[in-house]
């Protein structure tokens, strides 16, 4: 299942008679694989008709194979929950979390931030009508789903061109920069481990510039989607990622770091605590990183930004690129596993599985397919961690909690102002706290590692500072969108209306 996605080919868009460019597309190019070409043709293109293509034919040619295979899967992987004393495999992930309240806490998290979700998804809506037209997307719609710039529509920062608040102000995205600089995979590896070693944190061993493979080779086929190694010797660390030289590639970078750095911290650890407080912990480290990297004040101090405009129009620049990138991920990083547990369970039923994601897509993420979807698509097939069969609460998770995490090594570092504003690089304190709590891998319950986290404040996951951050931006949102219907209607999840 993982080689099918990980091997899925397609072809390009071959325009219709008339359209330019027709004949420069032959048949034989049909080797467009996801990284990086599709990845490309979905930040760059606005071709409506072009990216339906690329939406439908990656699902066509990663999803739609494996559905059979997956369902033997769940069985199988239910009867070895089962034998291992679980209802099924959604109570065995679960468990990694170690919480009664687990799932109503998500939802209760969710129902705190959907305002926020639901003013940039409204925001977001109306800057698109204005690109595409009032004839594909209703004004009051779910909005379909191929235009976001990403395959998944989690993320939204190739919108940030059409949606900027004040075009006028300097950019807030490095990549023309960084391609500008003709800058290296291997230099923003560099770039990342000098962010970690300021904090007083681990520099990577030799073994690891040694084995890593941060480009995606020329001569065969591997599995591209990013992952992070710990062979358990003390010594082998290795990541695996085809490094594009984007910005948000940059911040992946970090993330995969991040995991790098608690493989190292929690070494010491007998091998059944070398994991993460809770796998949410183990994905937030590289991001709280992140959140200071991507300030335009760091930005400019390491030479990716020329001009920083530090007045109210560009924080609201740079805090809507945040979002487009923090808030629009929120309900995808939700919905993957509430399906998952449903299908696990029983409650999601074989036959219906494809249009109860779908149903999920609506409901959370106020999004529709822009070709008609029945139960012989699979198109959950297509996200990587299905096939590749790794949870995905863990990244609900990492989002609230990189937040909580940020706030609080912000305050140890002596920041000052607005939260949207820090940037923690060069703080001992900061990088004393994170690792006191990497240090401890999964040795303590998550609820004590976040009380060490947190100075005793708290040991939940708690939204307020995702909230806190954005707070200015929400502001934004609801005066602009107070002429619009906020939320969509549609009674149709498997096509856009
Ligand atoms: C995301 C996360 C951070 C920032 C931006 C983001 N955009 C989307 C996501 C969520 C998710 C995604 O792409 O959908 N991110 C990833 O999958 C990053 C890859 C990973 O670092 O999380 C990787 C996934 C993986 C797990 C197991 C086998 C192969 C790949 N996780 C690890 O490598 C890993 C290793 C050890 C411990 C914990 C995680
Ligand atoms: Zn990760």
């Amino acid at each position: 299942m993982k080689n099918t996605y990980s091997t899925a080919k397609i072809c390009p868009y071959v325009p219709p008679e008339g359209e330019k460019e027709r004949s420069l597309v032959k048949q034989k190019d049909c080797n467009l694989t996801l990284e990086p070409d599709l990845y490309r043709i979905l930040t760059k293109s606005r071709n409506y008709n072009e990216l339906v293509h690329v939406w439908k034919s990656f699902r066509e040619a990663a999803g739609k194979p494996i559905r059979e295979k997956y369902l033997r899967f769940v069985d199988l992987s239910n009867e070895a929950a089962r034998l291992n004393g679980f209802s099924d495999t959604g109570d065995m992930w679960r468990e990694a979390y170690e919480s009664e309240t687990f799932e109503m806490d998500l939802e209760n998290l969710w129902q705190q931030l959907r305002p926020l979700y639901e003013h940039l998804h409204a925001y977001v809506r109306r800057r698109l009508i204005r690109e595409y037209g009032s004839d594909k997307i209703r004004e009051d719609g779910p909005i379909p789903a191929h235009l976001f710039g990403n395959m998944w529509a989690q993320s939204w920062v190739s919108l940030l061109d059409i949606t900027q608040p004040f075009p006028g102000k300097p950019s807030v995205d490095v990549t023309p920069v960084m391609e500008a600089k003709n800058l290296t995979a291997l230099e923003m590896f560099k770039m990342s481990e000098e962010f970690f070693t300021s904090l007083g944190l681990k520099e990577m061993p030799e073994e690891f510039w040694k084995r890593s493979l941060i480009e995606k080779p020329k001569d065969r086929e591997i599995i591209c989607h990013a992952s992070a190694w710990d062979f358990c010797n003390g010594k082998d660390y290795r990541i695996k990622q085809c490094t594009d030289i984007t910005m948000e590639d940059l911040i992946t970078v970090h993330h995969e770091m991040g995991h790098i750095q608690y493989f190292l911290q929690y070494a010491r650890q007998p091998n059944v605590f070398r994991e993460g407080a809770n796998p949410g912990f183990h994905e937030a480290i590289g991001d709280v990183l992140a959140l200071s990297v991507s300030t335009p004040k760091h930005l400019q101090s390491i030479g990716l930004l020329d001009e920083v405009a530090d007045d109210p129009e560009g924080d609201l620049n740079f805090l809507l690129r945040t979002a487009l990138d923090k808030v629009s991920f929120l309900p995808s990083g939700y919905l993957i596993d509430l399906w998952r547990w449903g299908l696990f369970s029983g409650d999601i039923k074989p036959e219906e599985m494809n249009t109860k994601w779908w149903d999920l897509r609506l409901k959370y993420q106020g999004i529709c397919p822009p070709v008609k979807r029945t139960d012989t698509d699979f198109d959950p097939g297509a996200k990587y961690h299905v096939p590749g069969n790794v949870p995905y609460i863990r990244y609900f998770v990492s989002f609230i909690v990189q937040f909580q995490f940020h706030k609080v090594l912000c305050d140890a570092a002596g920041h000052e102002g607005p939260l949207y504003k820090c940037d923690i690089y060069r703080s001992i304190e900061a990088g004393q706290i994170l690792s006191q709590v990497m240090e401890l891998g999964s040795s303590e319950h998550w609820s004590e590692a976040m009380k060490i986290m947190t100075g005793g404040a708290t040991n939940k996951m708690d939204a307020g500072p995702v909230l806190e951050y954005f707070a200015p931006l929400l502001d934004y949102l609801q005066e602009q969108n107070k002429n619009e219907f906020i939320g969509w209607k549609s009674n149709d999840s498997t096509i856009c209306p």
